[in-house]
C-alpha cells in the first residue's frame, strides 16, 4: 500500500504547521511499513527537514506541485538513477526551471498589465506575517526550483486571460491554499501517476493507493489512487465523479486526516488485513 498526502491544511494545521494530532496514525503506518509519500506545494529545502521531523524519510516525496521528486535509494533503479546526494535522495525533475517560470511571467505582466505579487518578490516580513511561517521556514520557502507562488491582484477576467497565456507558453496554473502556483507541465496527479508506475517496476505488484488532500491543486492527485480523502477546509473541493471512493472528513487539518486514514484503512490500534504492501 502507498500513502500518499497534502501536507498544508491536511497533515499539517494550516495556522501552526502542527501535526500532533495524526501522531499516533503516523506511528501505525510505520509500523506496518506503509510509506507516507509527501505530495506538496513545498520547495525540496522545506520537505527535507519535515520528513524528518514526521519519521517518514524512508518513502519518497514529491515538491512544488508536481514539478520534482526526491527518490530514496529504494525507489531508484539501480541504473538508471544515479548522482543521489549526500542525504541519499535522487532528485528527478519532472518540470520545468524556475528561471523559465519567472520569465513567463515578467513577460505576461507586462504585456496584459496585469498586477500580482510573486513569493520571491514578497519582502521576508510580509511573508513571515502572511503564512504564518517563521523566519527560517520562509526562506526555505523561497527557494523555489520548479514552481512560482504568487499573490494575484487583479480582476477574474485578467486571470483567466493570464492562464491562457501561460498555457500557450506550456505552463500551469494551479490554485494552492493561500497563493496561485505557476509550474511547468505538471500536477500532483501526474506526479503520483509517476511514482505509482516506479513502483510497479520496481516490485512488479501494483500498490492500493490512497491519497489526502484539501486544496484545488490536490484534485488530480485525488483523482489519480484507488481511494481519496478531502480534509475539510476552506474550499469545498468538487472532486470528479471519476472518482466514486472519497470520503469528506468531519475534522479539519491533522484530525481530519487521521480521520480519513482510519475511513478507509482502518483504525490505527487495529491491524487492518494481512500483509501490507
Ligand atoms: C505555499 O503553499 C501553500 C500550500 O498549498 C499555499 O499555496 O497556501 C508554498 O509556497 C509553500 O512553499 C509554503 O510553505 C506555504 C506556506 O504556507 O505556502
Ligand atoms: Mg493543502
Ligand atoms: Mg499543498
Amino acid at each position: 500500500r502507498l500513502l500518499f498526502t497534502d501536507l498544508d491544511g491536511s497533515l499539517l494545521d494550516h495556522h501552526g504547521y502542527d501535526w500532533s494530532p495524526a501522531r499516533d496514525c503516523l506511528a501505525r503506518l510505520k509500523e506496518l511499513g506503509v510509506p507516507v509519500i509527501p505530495v506538496t506545494s513545498k520547495t525540496r529545502s522545506e520537505v527535507v527537514p519535515l520528513r524528518r521531523e514526521l519519521g517518514i524519510e524512508e518513502a519518497p516525496f514529491i515538491a512544488e506541485n508536481g514539478a520534482l521528486a526526491g527518490l530514496p535509494p529504494a525507489w531508484c533503479h539501480a541504473r538508471l538513477d544515479r548522482g543521489a546526494a549526500a542525504d541519499g535522495l535522487v532528485i528527478r525533475t519532472l518540470g520545468v526551471d524556475i528561471g523559465l517560470i519567472r520569465k513567463r511571467l515578467w513577460v505576461w505582466r507586462e504585456r496584459l498589465g496585469v498586477r500580482f505579487t510573486t513569493m520571491s518578490e514578497m519582502p521576508l516580513d510580509d511573508l513571515v506575517a502572511f503564512t504564518g511561517l517563521s523566519e527560517p521556514q520562509a526562506r526555505l520557502a523561497r527557494l523555489r526550483e520548479g514552481s512560482e507562488p504568487l499573490l494575484w491582484e487583479d480582476s477574474d477576467d485578467g486571470l483567466a486571460r493570464f492562464r491562457e497565456g501561460l498555457e500557450g507558453d506550456g505552463l500551469r496554473l494551479v490554485r494552492g491554499g493561500r497563493f496561485w502556483h505557476v509550474t511547468g507541465d505538471c500536477h500532483k496527479g501526474s506526479a503520483v501517476a509517476w511514482l505509482i508506475e516506479r513502483f510497479q517496476a520496481l516490485r512488479g505488484s501494483r500498490p492500493q493507493t490512497l491519497a489526502l488532500g484539501d486544496g484545488p491543486n490536490d484534485i488530480p492527485m485525488l483523482e489519480t489512487v484507488d481511494q481519496a480523502v478531502v480534509i475539510r477546509g476552506c474550499h469545498g473541493l468538487a472532486v470528479s465523479p471519476k472518482q466514486p471512493a472519497l470520503y469528506r472528513s468531519e475534522a479539519t487539518g491533522p484530525a481530519g486526516w487521521a480521520e480519513g486514514v482510519a475511513h478507509w484503512w482502518g483504525r490505527a490500534d487495529r491491524r487492518p488485513g494481512p500483509a501490507v504492501r
